[in-house]
């Protein structure tokens, strides 16, 4: 298999690369051929970063190709991981953030189109990860929609964490957790709707059941504390959560494309919107609970959220929504609006 990491010399490829090299996500009978893309600036130390990759002497890593051309770099890909953008720098509007990585994304889109696999499934992990997912699949016209995701598997690992926590249970045993809407502070974390605690004997036990009586913790603390993980992460380390983040990465890769997820389960992915499911604006990518089989997912339908969920996810849809006017706009003044390929 042909893998693309971009921004591979970054924190989160650092993390990332080893877990992809050495069979962790496409397991030990798949040979993969890693296309590494990085800016100029970032050349040097991918080059070092390919010496320990080759020194891992890993059985499951092929080749190594390190390059600043997009077209090099996703030529005949099978799955790619988008994680080089533009970092939100102290002060930054949101907005200016996704100036700069609308036309980052846009180029990312452009060369999938030309040279990818038809069939290629790609993971937008750089922020703001939703509307660079969506940026990207504009683009292309050979490749599905359904083959593009935005990551809040971080978000959704945090989440059963804290949980966990709370009920001093393994996290193993916490299922079906939701992550709604953008991987931003504007998502929803939502334990109860359909999470439920999964006893080593099989037996389930609906988390609403065993968290009604506190929310108070499920609407301030724990919301909090999943939304601003991130925040957090970055004043205790001085460093973003790369580990967390690149973990978070294989874990959706390899539910998406390699295990499926059990029966019953569903994982969270920002996927595209094309049906309106829960009454989310069709067409925004969107993170809903979302069942893997076969290389494909399916969003669980039929899902009971309660009045305080659904403002929640109102909330998110308006921010997502003001996130695409803005990129569509920068496209559109970039003279690429006419250009883009999906409506
Ligand atoms: P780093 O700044 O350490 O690495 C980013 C790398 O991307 C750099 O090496 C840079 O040279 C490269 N890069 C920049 N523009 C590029 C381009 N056009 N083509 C190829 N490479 C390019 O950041 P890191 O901590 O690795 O984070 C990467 C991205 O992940 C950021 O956008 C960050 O906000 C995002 N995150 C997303 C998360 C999620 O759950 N979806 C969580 C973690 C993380 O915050």
């Amino acid at each position: 298999m042909t893998i693309v990491i971009t921004g591979a010399a970054g924190q989160i490829g650092y993390s990332l690369l080893p877990m992809v090299a050495s069979g962790e996500v496409f397991g030990p009978n798949t040979m993969v051929n890693l296309h590494l893309l990085e800016i100029p600036q970032g050349l040097a130390m991918l080059e070092g970063v390919k010496m320990e990759l080759l020194d891992c002497a890993y059985d499951t890593l092929n080749n190594i190709v390190c390059t600043t051309d997009p077209l090099v770099a996703f030529k005949d890909a099978d799955v790619a991981f988008l994680v080089g953008g533009f970092p939100r720098r102290p002060g930054m509007l949101r907005k200016d953030l996704i100036q700069i990585n609308t036309k980052i994304f846009l180029s990312m889109g452009q060369a999938i189109e030309a040279v990818a696999s038809n069939n290629i499934k790609v993971l937008v992990v750089a922020n703001p990860a939703n509307t660079n997912a969506l940026v990207t699949l504009k683009q292309c016209t050979r490749v599905p929609s359904k083959n593009f995701c935005a990551m809040t598997r971080l978000d959704y690992n945090r989440a059963s964490a804290q949980v966990a926590l709370k009920l001093g249970t393994s996290v193993k045993n916490i299922k079906n957790v939701i992550i709604w809407g953008n991987h931003s502070a504007s998502q929803y974390p939502d334990p109860t709707t359909d999470g439920y605690v999964e006893a080593n004997d099989g037996t389930k036990t609906p988390l609403s059941s065993l968290l009604n009586e506190d929310d108070e913790w499920l609407r301030n603390e724990f919301l909090t504390t999943v939304q601003q993980r991130g925040k957090a992460v970055m004043e205790a380390r001085g460093k973003s959560s790369a580990l967390s983040a690149a973990n978070a990465a294989a874990d959706c890769v390899r539910t998406w494309l390699v295990t499926g997820t059990k029966p019953g389960e569903t994982v969270a992915m920002a996927v595209y919107n094309e049906e309106g499911h829960y009454g989310v604006t069709k067409g925004l990518m969107f993170s809903f609970p979302c069942e893997c089989k076969d290389g494909d997912w399916v969003v669980k339908t039929g899902l009971n959220v309660n009045e305080f969920g659904q403002e929640k996810i109102k909330a998110s849809e308006a921010e997502l929504l003001s996130e695409r006017d803005a990129a569509m706009e920068i496209l559109n003044n970039n003279g690429s609006g006419s250009s883009t390929k999906k409506e």
